[in-house]
């Protein structure tokens, strides 16, 4: 029994959907509402620590992290495989997963919540929204930082600054290669395609114009049967906030 406990805009958890899509698993989807704070509930905290989603629930046992997720998936139901064959091309898939944590996953959730979610908190009071960064265990400094207006110029430059490096760097490896890790999809393709779709999203495809490569990778994501699977009705934040939907490809 499989149960992912995952909300249906976050792109971390988008990373786990299209993992067991692709591996055809099934599982039982079950939502949290940001809105309630149930990420933030004690009985949620007790899976989960970090305050965060996705939480995959495999025979009550809780995996946490996303791309430890994926992994876990790949290491438990290896009959569809999204990993490499050989230990070194297998480290280069791991060395692919650390740089999208590390870099575009960090970075699109500037323009994600500075366009969008911000919006939530502006109403509250200093102490109120004071509250709601401290209740969040790894995402105190972020909210703080954003605080209820949103994110500086210069935090939202340096966020497109990182997305842009990230498009330069997959633009090479998939310049002759079907997809990041050689001709065949693997973790490295889903952990970064949620940031691409939330660029393209927000209005920002456009990042990608000259990087012929990305685009095919991007729309050949899209054409596999995990998309519409991942990507429900009311999964995209344009599907929610219509001020989107004149800029969303
Ligand atoms: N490293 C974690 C990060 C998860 C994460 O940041 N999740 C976001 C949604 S994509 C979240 O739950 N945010 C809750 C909040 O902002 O309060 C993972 O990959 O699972």
């Amino acid at each position: 029994m499989i149960e992912l406990l995952n909300n249906a805009y976050s792109t971390c958890s988008q990373k786990v959907r299209l993992c067991l899509h692709e591996k055809q698993l099934e599982f039982r989807d079950t939502q949290l509402d940001f809105r309630k704070n149930e990420h933030l509930a004690p009985e949620y905290l007790a899976l989960n620590p970090n305050g965060v989603v996705p939480t995959l629930v495999h025979d009550g046992q809780p995996i946490v992290d996303s791309s430890v997720i994926m992994e876990y998936l790949e290491e438990v139901f290896p009959q569809v495989p999204l990993s490499p064959a050989t230990p070194v091309t297998r480290a280069d898939m791991r060395a692919w997963l650390r740089f999208f944590e590390e870099v575009p996953t960090a970075a699109i959730r500037v323009p994600s919540f500075s366009t969008i979610f911000v919006r939530h908190f502006a109403d509250l009071d200093d102490d109120a929204f004071d509250a709601a960064a401290k209740a969040r265990p790894l995402r105190t400094h972020f909210y703080q930082k954003m605080g209820r207006t949103g994110f500086s110029d210069d935090e939202v430059d340096a966020s497109f600054k990182a997305l842009s490096q990230t498009i330069e760097r997959m633009q090479k490896r998939l310049a002759g290669n079907a997809w990041l890790c050689g001709e065949r999809l693997t973790l490295a393709d889903l952990c970064v395609y949620p940031s691409f779709d939330r660029m393209a999203d927000l209005g920002h495809a456009s990042m990608w114009a000259d990087a012929p490569d990305v685009d095919r990778w991007f729309e050949a994501l899209r054409a596999r049967p995990s998309y519409p699977a991942t990507y429900y009705q009311g999964s995209r934040l344009s599907h929610r906030y219509p001020e989107l939907q004149e800029v969303s490809t």
